[in-house]
């Protein structure tokens, strides 16, 4: 495939561990058009609701443009002298351990091959992690105890072939939709059973068998699974025998082991059981309700024991799949990102690997020990150990467990270096200096997918100002502390060249990631390197591992493991009561850094919140669309509720997503208690416990602008509309005067107001005007105050001096919250469809609306819309008007 079609670049989605390829093409003056690649294995020309949103994520107002030090512009050498000059002062100072790199999986593998060079073979200490310890670090673990080997054994062919795709703490159809919409397909073509299991029920769950088990019992589960394939003699003894061992003693601790954990219903287990063992093409897909938690580790060798033990491995159609977060969290796992690995799947304790590196890297000093993984690291940080930090690509004053303490060690650490594309995160904030990185689309090199895929990323834009790819700047700055012929690359290409020779060092080794074939593409080929799947050597190439054995371990056996089912860490109690489950939304991206650039992606659920169950919520006296407030020892936060039947009574979920810079009270990792699993080290990001109550605000407040505004109360929740910016706030005291107020918060100091006071009810409505145009407009009220927000926020910008009444009008109808992100439809205008036009199925509200026509992502959604108007589902019924309380009232 030509690297360039007819002006159009091949390029790779920068977001999830799909990998989709793209196709984009430059408008000239900075702007792209992006659609999927159909000649790209991965997606076969689909994109989701991301992906198609890329486009809107590319401008450069938010960008950071030039080196920063102290808050103020520095060029590049200056830049790079400092921070070589601060790294090389506290090692010579305090040693090498007393520095760190945080980074992540969403750097491509050249970037990632530089940082653990640097670190490991020349600065020393194996300090430097990534945030795939908090993503995948328990897979990586339970591969590696299983097989010998950290490797994906199947390729997603499997899931057009399997008969049965079981979901394992997956929400696929929001986290993976490209991938999901082909388990779907094969559902819809050829009957493929889908069962979800999960403790909430998510969009994954439509047209699936739904096993609600109680958080953290996954374990408990497939022990059951285990011995019932015991009971019934499915043990495939002609696989075990010959290839695995520690089968009798994993039996038996299923049989020990107590199902009734799980609090899953009798008949509702019987009949997974039954149909996992009856099915012999049968995929279990598993990602982070597997992997964050205190025993990730153990649930994921819980999995590959079943797959184990039934010889279905490795097979078309059949054999556990971990499928992984960010685009390149497999490459980095390949490249030795986490502190305990080293490049290649070499292991850092092991002397002869290590030896084998150093030669070919000929360098100074090797780290001898694993390093501190994430969570101790930034413990490390906290307490002054760490005199450097250097975080790169990731936003860990958000995302790690205990936010607030890790924020604290990053303001208090001596010197933190962050490279970022924008200084607008919570922990560039903090940092003494930012370098401003290449983003997506100006930056080349390759990444590795969930089915061991690498794929190119091309550059199609220029960088903007300073700005200079991720690698580049690693590179200057090992060569300023006095290694520049290790780090004297001059191209991507030339750093792919040599990760690839390396990797056939590691095949010598006996090690399967083996990419040596490509060792010697030049830059033209590297230029228009198709997608191609590891290993690549002469001995091998692609392909699936494991259905004829040879595993990684000496005797070349897999290991099945005893496993004894654990509760998750924290237990309940009185104080806290709640188990506090954390996630993702479909149309956001992490700490919204990207996605929330985006109007689009930001109209479908635009304010943080958190579910509840409906008995829950009556207990607490609580009414939708109320601010909660949750707390732990840790932290608390504030979110709007959201009633449903989703979560089960006593769960909360919360989405992971929300900012310092965008809803600083509902920053969720702030509650998240640090505790990780103990082989792993990876944090238990979804089982924590809090307590829940009513925030009693005096205000309510709903906020539009055309301009960008930051408020200063208790609450409050920013995101991007097609014509500005809207805002819901809430706060405890009152201010004396709302329209100096208003003005101040939109800093409109001589903007014509008019303003509405019914000072007894507590009703005051501003809106700022030039001439009839709306500029910005704020109603507040001492309840949530009901409005035709998705009406409104259409307004800021036009003529519209009836704007504070709030209500739509008859020829401009309310559409209602986002459902299709793609076309912007909204659901009232879809459930008018419904009703106006007898819509009875979700094809047909496509061909009448395009609603769900090109992503599909928001097909569940408008399943649940055709069942709500058909009034058959009275408990979803429920949970959707509540959810769409969350976008009327605030
Ligand atoms: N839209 C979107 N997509 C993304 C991302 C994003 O930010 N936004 N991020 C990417 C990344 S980095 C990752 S790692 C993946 C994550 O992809 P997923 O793992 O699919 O996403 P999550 O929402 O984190 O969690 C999955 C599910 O685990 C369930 N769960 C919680 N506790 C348990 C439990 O004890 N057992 C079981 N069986 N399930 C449990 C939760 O209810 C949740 O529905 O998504 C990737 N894709
Ligand atoms: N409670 C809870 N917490 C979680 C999770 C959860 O499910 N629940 N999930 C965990 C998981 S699985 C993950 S993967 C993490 C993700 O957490 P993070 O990695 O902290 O989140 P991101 O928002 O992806 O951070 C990426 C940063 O890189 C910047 N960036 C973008 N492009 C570039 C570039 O080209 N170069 C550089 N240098 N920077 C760039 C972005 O602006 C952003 O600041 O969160 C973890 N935390
Ligand atoms: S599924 Fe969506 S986010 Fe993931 S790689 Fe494909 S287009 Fe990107
Ligand atoms: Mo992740």
């Amino acid at each position: 495939m030509p690297a360039n079609l007819s002006g159009e670049t091949r390029t790779t989605c920068p977001y999830c561990g799909v990998g989709c390829g793209v196709l984009v093409q430059a408008d000239g003056i900075g702007g792209i058009q992006v659609r999927g690649d159909p000649d790209h294995p991965a997606n076969r020309g689909k994109l989701c609701s991301k992906g198609s949103a890329l486009a809107e994520t590319v401008g450069t107002d938010h960008r950071l443009l030039t080196p920063l030090r102290g808050g103020e512009s520095v060029d590049w050498d200056s830049a790079l002298d400092g921070v070589a000059e601060r790294f090389q002062a506290a090692i010579a100072e305090h040693g090498p351990d007393s520095v760190a790199f945080y980074v992540a999986g969403q750097l491509l593998t050249e970037d990632y091959y530089v940082a653990n060079k640097l670190m490991k073979g020349f600065i020393g200490s194996a300090n430097i992690d990534t945030n795939s310890r908090l993503c995948m670090s328990s897979t990586v673990a339970g591969h590696k105890r299983a097989f010998g080997t950290d490797t994906v054994p199947g390729v997603y062919d499997d899931l057009d072939e399997a008969e049965l795709v079981v979901l394992v703490g997956s929400n696929l159809a929001w986290c993976h939709p490209v991938l999901y919409q082909r388990v779907v397909a094969a559902r819809d073509t050829r009957g493929t059973r889908i069962v979800t299991i999960d403790p909430r029920r998510t969009a994954s769950c439509d047209g699936a068998l739904h096993l609600p088990l109680e958080a953290g019992s996954d374990v408990a589960l497939f022990n059951a699974l285990l011995a019932e394939i015991d009971r019934q003699g499915l043990v495939d003894a002609s696989f075990t025998d010959a290839h695995v061992a520690g089968l009798q003693d994993a039996v038996a601790a299923a049989h020990a082991s107590d199902v009734s954990v799980t609090g899953l219903d009798a008949e509702l287990l019987q009949e997974f059981l039954n149909l996992w063992i009856g099915t012999e093409k049968v995929v279990t897909i598993f990602s982070q309700g597997v992997n964050q938690s205190s025993s990730g580790t153990d649930k994921v060798n819980s999995i590959l024991n079943c797959h184990l033990a039934t010889g279905r491995i490795g097979k078309p159609g059949s054999g556990p799949f971990s499928v992984t977060g960010q685009v390149n969290a497999m490459g980095g796992r390949e490249v030795g990102g986490l502190a305990n690995m080293l490049a290649c799947h070499l292991e850092l304790e092991n002397p002869e690997h290590r030896a084998t590196v150093q030669d070919f890297w000929q360098s100074p000093v090797m780290a001898t020990q694993p390093g501190l993984k994430a969570v101790d690291l930034f413990k490390a940080v906290g307490n002054g150990e760490i005199k450097a930090l250097w975080v790169i690509h990731s936003n860990p004053a958000v995302t790690l467990p205990d936010a607030d303490r890790v924020r604290d060690a990053i303001a208090t650490c001596p010197f933190v270096v962050v490279s970022d594309i924008t200084t607008r995160t919570d922990t560039a904030q903090l940092a003494d200096v930012v370098l401003p990185a290449a983003a997506w689309g100006e930056k080349s090199g390759t990444v590795t997918n969930s089915e061991r895929l690498i794929s190119r990323q091309r550059a199609v834009l220029p960088a903007p100002g300073d700005a200079r790819p991720d690698w580049w700047i690693l590179a200057e700055v090992a060569r300023r502390m006095g290694w520049s012929e290790a780090f004297a690359w001059e191209s991507p290409a030339e750093i792919f060249a040599e990760y690839a020779a390396l990797s056939g060092l590691a095949g010598e080794l006996g090690k399967d990631f083996d990419i040596s074939a490509l060792g010697e593409v030049d830059a033209q080929q590297y230029d228009n390197l198709d997608p191609v799947r590891w290993p690549q050597s002469a001995k091998r190439q692609g392909g699936r591992f494991f259905a004829q054995g040879g595993f990684y371990h000496p005797d070349g056996k897999a290991r099945m493991l005893a496993l004894e089912p654990q509760a998750p860490a924290n237990a309940l109690d009185a104080a806290r009561p709640f188990r506090l489950n954390t996630g993702r939304l479909r149309d956001q991206w992490h700490t919204m850094t990207r996605t929330a650039l985006s109007p689009r992606l930001s109209a479908h659920l635009p304010e943080p919140f958190v579910d509840m169950n409906p008995q829950d919520v009556q207990r607490l006296e609580l009414v939708p669309a109320s601010l909660v407030q949750l707390s732990s020892p840790q932290g608390r936060a504030i979110m709007r509720l959201r009633q449903t039947s989703d979560v089960k009574p006593g769960n909360l979920f919360v989405p992971m997503h929300w900012t310092g810079m965008n809803a600083p009270a509902a920053r969720i990792d702030a509650l998240v208690a640090p505790v990780v699993d103990p082989v792993s080290g990876q944090p238990e990001s979804k089982a924590s416990t809090v307590s829940a109550q009513r925030f009693d605000a005096t205000w309510y407040g709903f906020a539009m602008s055309t301009s960008a505004f930051t408020p200063s109360c208790d609450y409050w929740a920013r995101a991007r509309t097609s014509t500005g910016y809207r805002c819901e706030m809430a706060g405890l005291a009152i201010p004396d005067d709302w329209e100096s107020h208003a003005r101040v918060l939109f800093d409109l100091p001589d903007a014509a107001a008019q303003c509405m006071s019914d000072s007894r009810r507590g009703l005051h409505r501003v809106g700022f005007f030039e001439g009839d145009v709306l500029l910005a407009a704020l109603y507040v009220g001492p309840e949530p105050v009901a409005l035709m927000r998705d009406f409104l926020v259409g307004l800021p910008g036009q003529e519209a001096p009836w704007a504070l009444a709030g209500l739509a009008r008859g020829d401009r109808p309310d559409p209602g919250p986002v459902v299709c992100s793609c076309f912007a439809i909204g659901r009232n205008t879809i459930k008018l469809a419904i009703a106006s036009e007898g819509l009875t199925s979700v094809d047909q509200i496509g061909a009448s609306l395009s609603a769900g026509t090109n992503c599909g992502s928001c097909k569940s959604e408008l399943a649940s819309l055709l069942q709500e108007c058909s009034g058959s589902d009275a408990d979803g019924a429920c949970s959707r008007e509540a959810n769409a309380a969350v976008a009327r009232s605030a």
